[in-house]
């Protein structure tokens, strides 16, 4: 056994971070969860495994409009909004200037440069909203909070941002078995072009509707965990069980070839990843941004984690 499926690692290193805990100890109260907050936590510890997401129980073409607040958006972001429930995105198009994303990409620049951000996992430059104020702010953008509130009918949070330079050339997945909540639902992203994508850089892409899938979580593709241990399978296998099942429903695919400053927002069970990059000379510069409900339990169902926030 690997010492990252050996869970006793993941207490110790829980306890040294016991603080950025703290948020889980009233959503563990309220839903009468029984937990040390150092602890491993997955679905198996949760009476249900569905959404309680207002617009998930509910169709927001027939419920948005009734809601406080759905006045005071945009016509166009209206619209949007009552498309959610069918769709599981939305695209807000030129929503930030071309300077709020050239400060983006010059804090970026930076902090890589002076060796405050290096790629992980390959392609992946993470947290830099905790290293840059420019970058900080883009996240509490007003009327992308109000949405996302709006959205959820709950106070969303940033947890990170990972911001790219290339193409992630990640295969299909939904980021609900990566940041997970209790109840299901309560998470959600942004994915803000830094720059105008070309099509041979490995666009974004997603399939309309795929939220609607059953979430799949530990008990579908890796069975078998033990009090001291993870289950045996790897993320590819993840990846495998997500191709089989968009393979079986049939989703359309679409390709986001965006615009600077275009925003996409997606539903927490919405299947995305990043296309294969037909020319690695390309960049697409882009920073996604992930959102937690204030009030909920927030953890990663894969590693049994509880999210340090
Ligand atoms: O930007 C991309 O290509 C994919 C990003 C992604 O899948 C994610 O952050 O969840």
């Amino acid at each position: 056994m690997s010492l990252k499926h050996f869970k006793p690692a993941h207490w110790l290193y829980n306890l040294l971070h016991y603080k950025q805990l703290l948020h889980n100890k009233k959503a563990y109260k309220k839903y009468n969860i029984k937990k040390s907050l150092i602890a491993s936590v997955s679905s198996r510890d949760f009476p249900d495994k569905e959404s309680r997401a207002w617009l998930d129980t509910g169709d927001s073409a027939v419920l948005a409009a009734q809601k406080e607040g759905f006045q005071q958006f945009p016509t166009g972001i209206q619209q949007k909004i009552r498309d959610w429930s069918t769709k599981g995105y939305m695209v807000l198009e030129n929503y930030f200037s071309p300077e709020a994303c050239d400060a983006i990409n010059k804090e970026i620049d930076t902090l890589m440069a002076n060796g405050a951000l290096q790629f992980k996992w390959g392609n992946k430059l993470m947290f830099a909203n905790k290293k840059s104020a420019v970058i900080r702010q883009a996240t509490k953008d007003p009327l992308i909070s109000r949405v996302l509130n709006f959205l959820l009918d709950k106070e969303m949070v940033p947890f990170q941002t990972i911001n790219f330079i290339n193409g992630s050339g990640q295969r299909a997945h939904s980021d609900s078995v990566h940041m997970t909540t209790y109840p299901l639902g309560y998470l959600t992203a942004i994915w803000v072009a830094l720059e105008d994508v070309h099509p041979d850089s490995g666009p974004l892409f997603y399939y309309p509707g795929s939220h609607k899938l059953p979430y799949l979580l530990n008990n579908h593709w890796n069975a078998g965990s033990s009090f001291l241990s993870l289950g045996k399978h790897d993320y590819p296998d993840y990846e495998d069980m997500v191709e089989e099942l968009l393979a079986k429903h049939k989703f359309p695919r679409e390709e986001l070839i965006a615009k600077k400053g275009d925003v996409l927002i997606w539903h927490a069970n919405l299947v995305h990843g990043g296309a294969p990059i037909r020319n690695p000379a390309l960049t697409r510069k882009s920073m996604v941004v992930h959102y937690y409900a204030s009030d909920v339990i927030k953890y990663h169902e894969i590693t049994e984690r509880p999210s340090l926030m």
